[in-house]
């Protein structure tokens, strides 16, 4: 089976997001009175808002029933309002290395293009990045019940993608463990964004787009089958 359909993950596949929720993140810590560090972030990735509060008051040493589902929501909310006020500040320039080229390739060979983003701010992204057109369809956080690792995301982007694509003539590029087990159980390939260490599930891992062809890829991806 041929790739008909290519999916990208938004948030450290297109533009570094990250560094923006850390910092929000990290505030809101601050906040509670504890530090929050860069290495600790690397749990969040690709995980929903609600579940990456969890993650970073068990960072901080509070336990499961320490805040109310409202303060949670509340902190939730706060951390999200500074989030928001980082991203809309961002310029088309911030899109990462590659990224364009590439996407320039893939559609030219004829493959759709899908976003599939835990964010429920992609939106607001993809204004500021200028980018939307080069996506045949967008999915995010705002239109899925279950998130990654669950892979109702990527799902929906091979049915939005039309034209009866299966999952298995899917590839998905993703930065976080959570995707790439999300890819997977959705029978898509899956090429990691980053270091092999951590993505070990995927296909193939490469450090980012700079320097990668589109031709490459797909012949790799071809000779896996
Ligand atoms: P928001 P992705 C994910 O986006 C981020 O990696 C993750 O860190 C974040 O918690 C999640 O979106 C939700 O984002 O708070 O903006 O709704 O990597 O799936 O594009
Ligand atoms: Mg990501």
């Amino acid at each position: 089976m041929n790739i008909r359909g290519a999916i990208f993950d938004l948030d450290g596949v297109i533009v570094d997001t990250a560094k923006y929720h850390y910092f929000a993140w990290r505030r809101l810590a601050e906040e509670l009175g504890f530090d929050f560090i860069e290495a600790d972030n690397e749990r969040l990735k690709g995980v929903s808002r609600m579940r990456s509060l969890d993650i970073l008051l068990e960072v901080g040493g509070f336990g499961p029933d320490a805040f109310s589902e409202a303060r949670k929501e509340e902190m939730a909310a706060r951390k999200n309002g500074w989030y928001v006020e980082y991203i809309s500040r961002m310029t088309p320039r911030e899109i990462l290395p590659g990224v364009l080229s590439f996407l320039e390739q893939v559609r030219a060979d004829g493959v759709r293009t899908a976003l599939g983003s835990a964010s429920k701010n992609t939106v607001i992204i993809l204004d500021r990045l200028k980018i939307g057109a080069l996506f045949d369809a967008v999915v995010d956080g705002t239109m899925v019940q279950r998130t990654k690792p669950d892979p109702e995301v990527f799902l929906t982007c091979a049915s939005m993608l039309g034209g009866g694509i299966l999952p298995a003539e899917c590839v998905v590029f993703e930065d976080a463990e959570a995707g790439i087990e999300a890819a997977r159980a959705g029978g898509m390939h899956c090429v990691g964004i980053g270091s092999p260490e951590i993505l070990r599930g995927a296909d193939r891992v490469v450090p980012g787009f700079a320097g990668i062809s589109w031709e490459d890829i797909k012949n790799q991806i071809n000779t896996l089958r």
